[in-house]
């Protein structure tokens, strides 16, 4: 989603709450409007126009769902109303709200049945770049998601602009044959090559960022010498996403919505789940550039178009140029720098957890018959994940940040990092300071059903 403050159309403001719609250069369903006192969404079977073809899904009124915008401190009050044939909740990924608001069936909450609805109401004290998606089954493979943006209450970076972008794999309605030459793979899952970089195996024909596919992109707009902020946001089932710009660099300021010293780089690696906000400077003189977007370890294309505004005349790049700075310097999590260290406590921590990522399991267990991994409130906890398996695994935890431990001894402030494949362990800390039952879950939402979760539990220390 833009971008100025002049370009938001639709703009409602219901106790703090912000409801940001219909602000892409070509018009799309609106959303619902807000209830009294907040935001309503109501998930229901929908169209969605693919390059001119419509086809079935199921969404919040549009894809991705609308922008939810909202200020540091500011209670964010949703309606969630069930308009599927089937239960639903929505899951609030990156916050961390009270136990009972966190939208996961069987676990925080009852599941909202079909005609029924749910109000999610919590404070959102820390700002950052979130989403929301659906957490029933595969229902995220579907359009249930959407951008959720937690604005500073002072802004520290300056730019003159701003957009949003989701990266999704698709395949609903769509024929994978259709669609073959753009990136079509076997069902089965083939073990990848022990070089490449795979998060998953399944069949998605297409990519879609902002809902579109690359016969139809997103146009972004800006002038010679802006400084745009970019958060992008990878919200796909099966997918991790190499991105780029053709022609310019990336700065990175946020890693899943937390603050670090700014690292320039060509090109970002995301895993289902994490978000990366990035400067770019629009340097060049004018022109249409490719914004690029590849699947790691398997076919598949997607991007969008940054076009200097003036430059009406300059034909947009074809939809299957490939900038070459996919190829460039990627980020390391060793060389972020958190600018917001949580406050651990000195010393050792209080609980320590080392896992094996095996397959889908996580330390030899299948969820549901798996342990809960027990911790105590106040206490600093370590988990260490050790990822044998042929697979790139997104680990995310719900109610938390963590601090991703690093050589610096200030690593990023995360809520799902990559562990690398054949031998990759990453190691994170947290502080239990949100009572509950959470999930902790590998964000490949195949693995997630075949049971690659387990559950942090609060117990009494
Ligand atoms: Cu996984």
């Amino acid at each position: 989603m833009p971008a100025t403050r002049r370009q938001f159309l639709g703009l409602t403001t219901v106790a703090g709450l912000s409801l940001l719609a219909g602000c892409s250069a070509k018009a799309r369903p609106a959303a619902g409007p807000p209830s009294a006192g907040g935001l309503r969404l109501t998930a229901a079977p929908m169209r969605l126009d693919l390059a001119g073809r419509e086809i079935p899904t199921w969404g919040y009124g549009m894809v991705p769902g609308p922008e939810i915008r909202l200020k540091a401190g500011d209670v964010m009050r949703v309606r969630l109303e069930n308009a599927l044939p089937e239960d639903t909740t929505v899951h609030w990924h990156g916050l961390a709200p009270p136990n009972g608001m966190d939208g996961v069936p069987g676990v925080t909450q009852d599941p909202v049945t079909p005609g029924d609805g749910f109000t999610y109401e919590f404070e959102t004290p820390i700002a950052g770049s979130f989403m929301y998606h659906a957490h029933v089954g595969m229902q995220l493979d579907r359009g249930l998601y959407g951008p959720l943006v937690v604005e500073p209450r002072t802004e520290e970076l300056s730019y003159d602009r701003e957009y949003t972008l989701m990266l999704d794999d698709w395949r609903d309605g769509v024929d994978a044959a259709d669609h073959a030459g753009h990136g079509a793979t076997p069902e089965t899952e083939e073990p990848p090559a022990a070089e490449e970089v795979s998060f998953g195996g399944r069949a998605y024909p297409l990519l879609l960022v902002d809902g579109r596919p690359p016969e139809d992109p997103r146009v972004l707009e800006v002038r010679p010498g802006d400084r745009v902020r970019l958060r992008v946001m990878n919200v796909a089932a099966d997918t991790g996403f190499r991105f780029a710009i053709a022609g310019h660099r990336l700065t990175v300021t946020h890693t899943d919505g937390m603050p670090v010293e700014s690292v320039t780089v060509d090109a970002l690696r995301l895993g289902m789940g994490e978000r990366y906000d990035v400067l770019v400077d629009a340097a060049q003189s004018g022109g249409a550039w490719q914004v690029g977007v590849q699947a790691e370890g398997r076919r598949g294309w997607g991007r969008a178009v940054l076009r200097y505004t003036g430059s009406e005349a300059t034909t947009a790049p074809v939809a299957a140029e490939r900038p070459a700075e996919l190829d460039g310097r990627l980020p390391s999590y060793d060389e972020l720098l958190s600018r917001e260290p949580l406050a651990l406590p000195a010393g050792e921590p209080d609980r320590v957890y080392d896992l094996v990522l095996s397959g889908t399991q996580i330390g030899g267990q299948s969820y549901p018959d798996a342990d809960p991994l027990p911790v105590a409130e106040g206490e600093r906890v370590r988990l260490t994940m050790r990822n044998t398996s042929a697979k790139w695994h997104p680990m995310h935890l719900h109610g938390h940040h963590f601090q991703v431990l690093t050589p610096s001894g200030r690593g990023p402030v995360k809520d799902t990092v990559t562990v690398p494949a054949r031998g990759g362990v990453v190691t994170f800390d947290f502080l239990a300071t949100n009572p509950g039952d959470w999930l902790f879950h590998c964000h490949n939402h195949h693995h997630m059903e075949d049971g690659m979760v387990r559950l942090v539990r609060y117990v009494d220390a």
